[in-house]
C-alpha cells in the first residue's frame, strides 16, 4: 500500500494544470498508486454547478473541493486537485481541513503573458474584450503562492521534467 496525499495545484487558467495532472496521474499508476483528479470538468459541472466566479463563488467552489478531497484522502486516494484557487486565506483553509501531513502544494507559476498567448479556449480574448467579467489575471486577482512545495515553470521546462518534479517529491511522502 502507499499514503495518502492530496497535490494541490493552482495557477492562472491556461497555466497547464490540468496537463500535469494527468501526466502526474499516469506516472503514478504506473508505480500501482491510485490517484483520482479533482479540476473544473467534474467539480465545477456537477457539486458546484451553482457556484459563479465571483470571489465568493471562488471561496465556496475551493471549500467544498477541500472536504471532498479530503475525503478521497481518508479512503486511501491521492487525490490530485487543479483549480485556479486564487486566493491564500482559501488555499490556507485547504490546508488546515485536508490537514498540513497530507497537503503537498504545486504552484504551476506560469507567466500571465504566456497563458495569454496559449488562449487554448480563447478566454482570455474573451476577458479582454470585457466579454467575460472577473476573469482570473485580468479583471479578478490571483494571489501567487509564496511557499509552495513544488514550484513548476512549464514554459521553460519540459512536460516531463516538469511532471517529474511533482513526483520526486511526492513519493518520499506516500511511502508506508
Ligand atoms: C477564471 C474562468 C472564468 C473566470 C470561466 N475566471 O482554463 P479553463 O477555463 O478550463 O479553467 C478555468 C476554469 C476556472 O475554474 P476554477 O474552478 O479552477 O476557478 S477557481 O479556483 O477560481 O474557483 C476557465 C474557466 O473555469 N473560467 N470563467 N471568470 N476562469
Amino acid at each position: 500500500g502507499h499514503k495518502s496525499l492530496v497535490i494541490w495545484m493552482s495557477g492562472l487558467s491556461g497555466s497547464g494544470k490540468s496537463t500535469l495532472a494527468g501526466d502526474v496521474e499516469q506516472a503514478l499508476w504506473e508505480k500501482g498508486i491510485r490517484t483520482y483528479i479533482l479540476d473544473g470538468d467534474n467539480i465545477r459541472s456537477g457539486l458546484n454547478n451553482d457556484l459563479d466566479f465571483s470571489d465568493e463563488g471562488r471561496q465556496e467552489n475551493i471549500r467544498r473541493i477541500s472536504e471532498v478531497a479530503s475525503l478521497m484522502c481518508d479512503a486511501g486516494m491521492v487525490v490530485i486537485s487543479a483549480f485556479i484557487s486564487p486566493f491564500k486565506s482559501d488555499r490556507e483553509k485547504a490546508k488546515a481541513i485536508i490537514g498540513d501531513e497530507q497537503f503537498v502544494e504545486v504552484f504551476v507559476n506560469t507567466p500571465l503573458e504566456v497563458c495569454e498567448q496559449r488562449d487554448p479556449k480563447g478566454l482570455y480574448k474573451k476577458a479582454r474584450a470585457g466579454v467575460i467579467p472577473n476573469f482570473t489575471g485580468i479583471s479578478s486577482t490571483f494571489e501567487a503562492p509564496e511557499n509552495a512545495d513544488i514550484e513548476v515553470r512549464n514554459h521553460l521546462n519540459s512536460r516531463y521534467s516538469s511532471c517529474q518534479q511533482v513526483v520526486n517529491f511526492i513519493e518520499d511522502r506516500i511511502v508506508e
